[in-house]
This record gives C-alpha cells, sequence and structure tokens, in this order.
C-alpha cells in the first residue's frame, strides 16, 4: 500500500512485492509500527519493506526479518526521514548496494534496546545514514562486505552498545563493546510475546551487560514484554532473557523405595536395621 502518514500495530506483513516499498511506501510524512512483524517483503529498487519520506518514523516492539531491496534499504528507508528503534529486532535483512536494514541519506538513526543483526550490503551493512544515537543495542554480524555502519556523520553513544567485527559505528561510550566476540544470539524464532526474537544464548555478552542503575527507565520491558531488568541487571539488544528456574524432581513411590534401600544398603552400619524396607516393599526383619 503507499500513503501518507500511517500507524501500524499488531499486524504482519509478509512476501509482498513492489518496485519501492515492498510493503508499504510513503512519500510524505511518517509512520508508527508497533507489534508488528515485516518478514520476506521485496523491493525490485528499494526499501524492501517500507518506503520512508523526510519525516520521523518510530519502530517499537517489532520485527524485520528476510527483507530484501535491489538497491538501498533492505528494511526501511530511502530519502532522509530520522528513525527511532526501541526494543526490536532487524535480522538477516539484505540490500544490494547500501543499507543492509535502514538507509536514509542525511537522516538520523536512534537505537534504543534493539537488535540488528545478519543484515547484508556492501556498503552499510546494518546502517546507512548521516548520524547514529545508540543505548543498549546490538549491531552484530555484519554480511554482504559492508561494515555495521556507514555514517556521513556523527555518532552519540548513549552507552552499553555491542559490536562486532569492527568500529564503524564510533561507539565508544560508558560501557560500549567494539569489534567484541560473537554475541551469540540464536536463530529468530517464536520467544514469547507477539514478534519473532533473537534469544542471546547461555553465556552471551550481552546478558546482563547493563548495571541496573544504567537501565533505561523509560523502558522497563524488552520486546517480548518481560520486565527489564532479569537477575539484577539490563541485558543488551531486544531481549531481556529470564533465568530458567528448575523445579525439584518428584519421586514415585517406587523411587523412593529403591532410595531407602540403598541409603539403608550403605549407611547399615549405623543405622537400626528393623527401620529399613525391603526392596519388594514389605517391611523390613
Ligand atoms: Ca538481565
Amino acid at each position: 500500500m503507499t500513503v501518507g502518514s500511517y500507524t501500524i500495530s499488531n499486524s504482519t506483513f509478509s512476501g509482498n512485492t513492489a518496485d519501492v516499498g515492498g510493503a508499504t511506501a510513503t512519500f510524505s510524512g511518517s509512520y508508527t509500527i508497533s507489534n508488528s512483524t515485516f518478514r520476506g517483503n521485496t523491493a525490485g529498487f528499494s526499501a524492501g519493506a517500507t518506503r520512508t519520506a523526510s519525516g520521523s518514523y518510530t519502530i517499537t516492539n517489532s520485527t524485520f526479518s528476510g527483507n530484501t531491496a535491489f538497491k538501498s534499504a533492505g528494511a526501511t528507508g530511502t530519502s532522509g526521514g530520522s528513525y527511532t528503534v526501541t526494543n526490536s529486532t532487524l535480522s538477516s535483512n539484505t540490500a544490494g548496494l547500501d543499507g543492509g536494514a535502514i538507509f536514509t541519506v542525511g537522516g538520523q538513526v536512534t537505537l534504543t534496546y534493539a537488535t540488528l543483526a545478519d543484515n547484508s550490503a556492501p556498503i552499510g551493512a546494518h546502517i546507512a545514514a548521516d548520524s547514529l544515537v545508540a543505548y543498549g543495542s546490538a549491531i552484530v554480524n555484519p554480511q554482504g562486505g559492508g561494515a555495521n555502519c556507514n555514517l556521513s556523520g556523527s555518532t552519540i553513544s548513549n552507552g552499553f552498545n555491542y559490536t562486532t567485527d569492527d568500529t564503524s559505528c564510533g561507539l565508544t561510550g560508558t560501557g560500549d563493546t567494539e569489534n567484541g566476540p560473537d554475541a551469540q544470539l540464536r536463530p529468530l524464532a517464536n520467544n514469547g510475546g507477539q514478534t519473532q526474537t533473537r534469544l542471546p544464548a547461555a553465556g552471551s555478552p550481552l546478558i546482563d551487560a547493563i548495571n541496573q542503575a544504567d537501565c533505561d527507565p523509560a523502558v522497563t520491558v524488552d520486546q517480548r514484554g518481560v520486565s527489564r531488568p532479569q537477575d539484577g541487571a539490563c541485558d543488551i539488544g531486544a531481549v531481556e532473557v529470564q533465568r530458567v528456574t528448575r523445579q525439584a524432581p518428584v519421586l514415585s513411590i517406587w523411587g523412593v523405595l529403591f532410595l531407602l534401600t540403598t541409603l539403608c544398603g550403605v549407611g547399615s552400619v549405623s543405622m537400626r536395621r528393623k527401620r529399613c524396607p525391603r526392596a519388594d516393599g514389605r517391611a523390613g526383619g
């Protein structure tokens, strides 16, 4: 569809095709997208999922994955807009030339708890823009030959970002890690919530990387709606990992008898034998 300003929530756009803006396109105005999925859309020229103009664009609690543009903006972009991306995942989008996930000439990209992973382009594998503002975001595994970021302007880091492979995003604030080891993100999957996400595996450097005092007080849940922080510290990226709580095993009656018999066998010297049951369940003698 082609529209001016618009709001999309609780929606999925999958497998759409157009020359410009595989799923949606606006040539004036802005958009707000929340709790939505753009998956596998294709643009014959630019903007694999959503074509934008020079307005302000807000993406919250949403996932863009597997969208493709022949030239620019694998997921969203094209001309000078500013993007605010919060609690969202942009994964495995592809542009043939520049901006594997987001492309905006002269525009600014603001990331808060965003995960950009495995996007692909020869120039700016994840982002091609003027400037970048980032907090608590993962920009990892650039594909297609481009660096993570291709920025014509400056970067403002609000801290606690994580990149692999290079230092092209210019993130040098408190708690930032550039060119770090593998972030250990699992494949895109249903991990709860309305949209698919990429869960950091156990041992991922993204987990608990942000001290509780440095968590963003304005963002109290993750992309799925899980409370931040978990385990006393916030995680970098769109997902806050929940520790798995293990329940104590429940023994059957045969299990209890086996345990008592074993204990009695081992401890027969100190235990009075008549209190030990026999293996067949009858009272011991
Ligand atoms: Ca945590």
